[in-house]
C-alpha cells in the first residue's frame, strides 16, 4: 500500500498495515522539532553528551525553512548588550502582567546574547550604528536598536543561517537528523513511573512508523495556530501571522504524559496589519510611527485611554503600556464606533525626510536616503512576511503617502513572544531560585527526562527567536547532564510497536473502509475529514472562547459550552479520515490543537479573572474601576496537569515569588 500525498481515486485497494514498516531505533537523547529552540539544543548538544551517544533531531519539516523563522525575520527582538538582565526581567515582568518566572528569565538574560554573536558569526547580516559598519557586535560593532531590546536584521536567511550551523553540529558528532517526520505521541516507560522512555510518528514522504526509545528528550515544536477562527477567509485562508504548520504539538504531547502546565489561560493575540499580518514592531519603534483611528486622533493620548489605562493599575501606568493593553485601547476605540485603526506610515516616513531637510541635507542627498527609507519600510515585510509586502503591492499601496489599517488578529498560542502559555519547568539549580522552582535540571518538565524549550516553556514570555535559541542551548546541557546521570537507564515504551502503528494509521484505515460509501469523499456518514474538523474547532474556538468576532469576549457559561464541544470533537476525532499521508498529518495536527485548547479554555474557566485584557476577557469578571485587579487573589499561576494512568484533569493555583526588586 502506497499512500499519495494526496487522495488519489485510483487508489481503491484496502488498507494492508502488514505493508507499513515500522523503523526503530534507539537513542540516548532525541529533539523533538527543527525550529529555533531545536537547532539551538542542536548546535549545543554535543559539547555535553557522554562520547559515543546517539543522538537524533527529528523535524515534521525540512529544518532550513521550518517553523516560525521559515519566512526570515527583520529583526532579533531578544538583545541584552547595554541592559542587564534584572532589568530585561522587570520589562517581561511588566508587559505579562506581573505573573512570570523570573528565574527563568533573568537564565535567559544572562545567556541569550552569546546566541546572537553567533548568530553573526555565522553570516547573518546585523544593522550597525553609522560608523561601525563592518565591525562585528563581538569586535564592539553597536547594532541599529530599534525599541530598549531590539536589534534590526537583513534576516531573509535568518532560518536558513541558523539550520545551518545547527546541522553541521550534528554531523560533525555524527548525531542523526530525521526531516519530514511527525512526532504524533510521547511514550512514557513501562517500569519507571513518570519517566519519559520514547516517542513515536510516521514519515511525511513514505510509508513508515518511526519508533524511537530514547533516556531523555526534548520537545520544542512550538506554538499552537490556527485554534481561532482566523480572520482570513477562504480565498486568504492559509494566512496567518504565526506559523500555520506549528500546531501545539509541544503542548499536547507533553501534558499527555503527564507534564505538568502553566498559564496556558494566556494567549497571545497580536496587532497586525489588517490582512497580511504583517508585524507592527519595526513601524512604532523604529519609524516612531503613531496609530490613529477613523478621525485621524492619536486616540492613546485622549482622555478616555488615560481613563481605560488607570483601570488597570498598576500595569496599565507603566512608561511602556503592556501589549495586552495596547490591544485593550485598539478594542475600545473600535467599540466606541471610531474606527479603523490606522497606523500612520506616511507621517513616520515625511517625518524623517522633514528633520534630515531642517538638519540641512541637499536635494540629492534627500532623494538618495527617501530611497533607502522606502525599501527599508518594504523590507521590513519582505524579510519576514512578504504576503504582507505582495498584499500592498495588490493594492496599490505606497506607505510613504498614506497609513494602512491595523487589526488585533486571532489569538495563537505561544511562550516564546508576547505570550507566555506553556509547560511548567525547573529552573536553575542555583542558591537563589526558590526551592519550588527547581528540581535538579534546568528546563526539565515534572515528566523524567522530558525537557523542552522555546514556546514550550511557561511563564517566561518575550525570548522572540534569539531567547528561544538559546534557551534550547540551556535545556540540551542540562539534558546530557541527565543522560549522564542516568546512563544506566533502559527506556521501555509502554505500548508495542504494533499497538503504535494500529493507533497512528486509524484515520487511513477509516478513510478506506468508507470513502466508497457516498458520491464525494468530503461528506460521509462514517467520518469526518481533517479539513472539516479544523473549521468545527476553530468556529466554536471563536464564538465560546473568545476569539475575534465577539471582540475577545467569553465568560463562564459559554466556557462551558466550549468545553462541551470540545469533549465531543476529542470523541468524534476517533472517526477522523486520511486519504493520504498529508491528510494523516492534518488528521493529527487537529487532535493536538483540540488538546491543548481544551486545557487553555480550563486555565481560562479556572482564572476568574481578566488579568490580559485585548488578548481575552471574562465578561463575569470585567475590570471596571482600578480596584478590580485582584492582586491578592490571582497574582499567582494557574497551573494543570492530565493524569495519564486515570485520564483526568487538575487545575490548580501555585505561589509566585518575586526575585527581582
Ligand atoms: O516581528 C514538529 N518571532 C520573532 N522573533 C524575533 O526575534 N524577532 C521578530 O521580529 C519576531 N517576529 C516574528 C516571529 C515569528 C513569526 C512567525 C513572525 C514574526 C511572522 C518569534 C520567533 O520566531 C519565535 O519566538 C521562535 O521561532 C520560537 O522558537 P521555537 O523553537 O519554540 O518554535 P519554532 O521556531 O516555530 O519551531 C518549531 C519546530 O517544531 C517543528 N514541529 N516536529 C516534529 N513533530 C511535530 N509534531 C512537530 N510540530 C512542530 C516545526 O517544523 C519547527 O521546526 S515579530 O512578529 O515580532
Ligand atoms: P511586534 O512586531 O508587534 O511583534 O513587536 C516586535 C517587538 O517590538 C516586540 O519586542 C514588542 O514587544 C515590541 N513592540 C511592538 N510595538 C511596540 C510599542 N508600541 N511599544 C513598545 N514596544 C513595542
Amino acid at each position: 500500500m502506497a499512500l499519495p500525498n494526496k487522495p488519489s481515486w485510483e487508489l481503491l485497494a484496502e488498507p494492508d498495515l502488514s505493508k507499513v514498516p515500522v523503523v526503530e531505533k534507539e537513542y540516548d537523547a532525541i529533539i523533538v522539532g527543527g525550529g529555533m529552540a531545536a537547532c539551538g539544543a542542536a548546535w549545543e548538544i554535543g559539547k555535553w553528551m557522554p562520547a559515543g551517544s546517539k543522538v537524533c533531531l527529528i523535524d515534521k519539516a525540512a529544518m532550513e525553512r521550518s517553523g516560525a523563522v521559515a519566512q526570515g525575520l527583520s529583526a532579533i527582538n531578544t538583545y541584552i548588550g547595554e541592559n542587564s538582565p534584572a532589568d530585561y526581567v522587570r520589562m517581561v515582568r511588566g508587559d505579562l502582567m506581573g505573573v512570570v518566572r523570573e528565574d527563568l528569565i533573568f537564565d535567559l538574560g544572562r545567556h541569550v546574547d552569546d546566541s546572537v554573536l553567533h548568530f553573526e558569526e555565522w553570516g547573518l547580516p546585523i544593522w550597525k550604528k553609522h560608523g561601525d559598519e563592518g565591525k562585528s557586535l563581538k569586535d564592539g560593532g553597536q547594532p541599529v536598536r530599534t525599541g530598549k531590546w531590539q536589534i534590526m536584521i537583513n534576516g531573509e536567511s535568518y532560518k536558513c543561517i541558523v539550520a545551518e550551523a545547527a546541522k553541521a553540529a550534528l554531523d560533525e558528532m555524527k548525531y542523526d537528523l530525521q526531516e519530514r517526520v511527525f512526532i504524533v505521541k510521547l511514550l512514557l516507560d513501562a517500569n519507571k513511573p513518570n519517566t519519559i522512555a520514547g516517542a513515536v510518528g510516521f514519515n511525511l514522504r513514505e510509508n513508515k512508523v518511526h519508533v524511537y526509545k530514547t533516556k531523555a528528550m526534548i520537545v520544542a515544536c512550538g506554538g499552537a495556530v490556527n485554534i481561532f477562527r482566523p480572520r482570513t477567509t477562504d480565498e486568504g485562508k492559509g494566512r496567518a501571522w504565526y506559523p500555520i504548520w506549528n500546531s501545539g504539538s509541544t503542548y499536547t504531547m507533553c501534558m499527555q504524559v503527564g507534564a505538568e502546565m502553566t498559564m496556558m489561560e494566556n494567549r497571545f493575540t497580536p496587532s497586525r496589519f489588517k490582512d497580511g499580518y504583517g508585524p507592527v514592531g519595526a513601524w512604532f519603534l523604529l519609524f516612531k510611527a503613531t496609530v490613529t483611528n477613523g478621525a485621524g486622533e492619536h486616540y492613546v493620548k485622549s482622555d478616555a485611554a488615560k481613563a481605560e489605562l488607570a483601570k488597570y493599575a498598576p500595569y496599565g501606568q507603566a512608561a511602556v503600556t503592556p501589549t495586552c493593553l495596547r490591544n485593550h485601547l485598539m478594542l475600545f476605540e473600535m467599540k466606541e464606533g471610531r474606527g479603523p485603526i490606522f497606523m500612520d506610515t506616511a507621517a513616520a516616513l515625511n517625518a524623517f525626510l522633514a528633520q534630515k531637510k531642517a538638519d540641512g541635507m541637499d536635494e540629492k542627498a534627500l532623494k538618495k536616503y527617501w530611497k533607502e527609507l522606502e525599501s527599508e519600510a518594504w523590507e521590513d515585510f519582505l524579510d519576514m512576511s512578504v504576503g504582507q509586502a505582495g498584499l500592498w503591492a495588490s493594492m496599490n499601496i505606497e506607505p510613504e503617502k498614506f497609513g494602512s489599517e491595523i487589526m488585533p488578529t486571532e489569538p495563537y498560542m505561544l511562550g516564546s513572544h508576547s505570550g507566555c502559555c506553556g509547560i511548567w519547568v525547573s529552573g536553575p539549580n542555583e542558591d537563589w531560585v526558590p526551592a519550588d522552582y527547581k528540581w535538579g535540571y534546568n528546563r526539565m518538565t515534572t515528566v523524567n527526562g522530558l525537557f523542552t524549550a522555546g514556546d514550550g516553556v511557561g511563564a517566561s514570555g518575550h525570548k522572540f527567536s534569539s531567547g528561544s535559541h538559546a534557551e534550547g542551548r540551556i535545556a540540551a546541557k542540562a539534558m546530557a547532564r541527565y543522560v549522564r546521570d542516568n546512563a544506566s537507564f533502559k527506556p521501555t515504551p509502554k505500548q508495542s510497536a504494533d499497538e503504535l502503528k494500529a493507533e497512528l494509521y486509524k484515520p487511513v484505515v477509516n478513510y478506506y473502509e468508507n470513502y466508497q460509501k457516498t458520491t464525494h469523499e468530503m461528506v460521509n456518514p462514517n467520518y469526518i475529514k481533517p479539513r472539516h474538523m479544523a473549521e468545527r474547532l476553530m468556529k466554536y474556538m471563536d464564538e465560546y472562547g473568545g476569539g475575534w468576532s465577539p471582540y475577545y469576549m467569553t465568560n463562564g457559561h459559554l466556557l462551558k459550552i466550549a468545553m462541551h464541544h470540545l469533549e465531543m470533537m476529542r470523541e468524534d476525532s476517533d472517526k477522523m479520515a486520511a486519504g493520504g499521508l498529508h491528510e494523516l498529518l492534518r488528521a493529527w495536527e487537529n487532535l493536538h490543537r483540540i488538546w491543548c485548547v481544551e486545557d487553555h479554555l480550563r486555565h481560562i474557566q479556572f482564572r476568574e479573572e481578566s488579568r490580559y485584557p485585548g488578548f481575552y476577557y471574562r465578561g463575569d469578571f470585567n475590570v471596571t474601576s482600578d480596584t478590580d485587579m485582584d492582586e491578592g487573589g490571582w497574582k499567582c499561576f494557574v497551573n494543570s496537569k492530565y493524569d495519564p494512568e486515570k485520564k483526568e484533569w487538575s487545575t490548580f493555583k501555585k505561589k509566585l515569588h518575586q526575585i527581582i526588586s
